[in-house]
């Protein structure tokens, strides 16, 4: 396992990379060129500028989250051969600097979807929340609300230039039923493959967050099942997925550590955190640590453990601890709580390495 830190880069995140330098066990930066915009070819002066910055740090670059996906993929237009030719020339720059693995999602319009970013959690801090009645609503009013809570910071998939466009969006998604999107899927990963072979770099695509269809939008990989359907769709070592514990984890009929041993071997990165259920279908973020939420983070660090996963992982969202308030931090993406989550998810392999060692 190795342990990795999500940054935003300079000028775009608070975050120093000095102060992840202080985070014991971490070796990488997953890092992305946020100014893109999905269908942009990632050019090789963008690339060697975050090199640049990573180097005097002692970080690798190997996990970039993510190189978007245009909408006209997604839905399938005969436009689509063009941004996959610029989605294979931004692969081609990306292996000039080692690059091993792209974290990418196929959900349609949106991306995570929370209706709380600032939700209590009882301790005094707070965390993203997802109260189920609120999404029957309108997706604009949803959007706006997470818009104006990122307090003019971009975050991928809440680009404002699409969500300016969201009846239009909404419209061209009408035609693509879960089915088309599959096979949008899978013509877009068979076109990828050669390139991901010759460059040596895995696309590892996303769970959907949350785990069912919102808004009427279909979404894809959402259990066993459907992960199952995936790897086995575009059967090839470099068709990996981002194995994203709190996103399973938001449905509670999801056994996440089951999934963890099941795709442990096309598991190319992990995100790690944890969920606390409430009966109504509510969600709620939480601290990493076990028994504060549902999703079973010792059993899932143990899966792979287990598993002698060798990929890349990181602490997933965090709480907003101490100072970090509404204004003050990127929603989900603090300083302290994942640092916490890292000690502790170290904490549980060290001891997991200890423990094999002495048998
Ligand atoms: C949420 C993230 C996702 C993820 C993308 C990957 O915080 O886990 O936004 O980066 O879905 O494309």
């Amino acid at each position: 396992m190795q342990m990795c830190f999500r940054w935003y880069g300079e000028g775009n995140d608070d975050i120093r990379l000095s102060d992840i330098r202080q985070i014991p066990g971490v070796s990488g930066i997953v890092w992305a060129l946020h100014e893109k915009l999905p269908g942009d070819v990632w050019e090789v002066e963008e690339i060697a500028r975050v090199k640049k910055q990573l180097e005097p740090y002692g970080f690798h670059m190997d996990v970039v989250e993510s190189v978007n996906v245009h909408d006209e993929i997604k839905i399938g237009l005969p436009t689509r051969d063009r941004y996959i030719d610029n989605y294979i020339q931004t692969i081609r720059n990306l292996s000039r600097f080692g690059v091993k693995v792209i974290c990418y999602n196929f959900m349609p319009i949106f991306d995570w979807t929370r209706t709380d970013l600032f939700h209590p959690v009882g301790d005094g801090s707070t965390a993203l929340y997802y109260e189920a009645a609120k999404i029957h609503n309108d997706p604009k009013e949803m959007a706006e609300y997470i818009l104006e809570n990122l307090h003019g910071l971009t975050f991928p998939g809440w680009e404002p230039e699409r969500m300016a466009k969201l009846d239009q969006l909404f419209e061209a998604y009408r035609p693509v039923t879960k089915e088309r999107l599959w096979e949008n899927l899978r013509y877009f990963l068979e076109r990828l493959m050669p390139v991901c072979h010759e460059c040596g770099i895995k696309m590892a695509i996303h769970m959907d967050d949350p785990p069912w269809d919102i808004f009427g939008l279909p979404r894809l990989l959402v259990d066993e099942t459907s992960i199952g359907r995936f790897l086995h769709m575009v059967d090839d070592p470099y068709s990996c997925i981002t194995l994203c514990t709190g996103s399973l984890g938001a449905n509670p009929r999801n056994d996440v550590p089951a999934i963890v041993r099941k795709y442990c071997d096309r598991t190319a990165f992990a995100h790690i955190r944890n969920v606390k259920h409430f009966p109504n279908g509510d969600f709620s973020e939480a601290s990493h640590r076990d028994q504060d939420g549902d999703t079973g983070i010792l059993d899932i660090v143990k899966a792979f453990h287990d598993g002698g996963f060798q990929g890349y992982v990181r602490p997933d969202h965090g709480r907003h601890l101490w100072n970090e308030g509404p204004g003050k931090v990127r929603p989900g993406y603090g300083l302290y709580d994942r640092a916490l989550g890292i000690m502790y998810l170290l904490g549980i392999w060290d001891t997991l390495d200890r423990l094999e060692e002495a048998k």
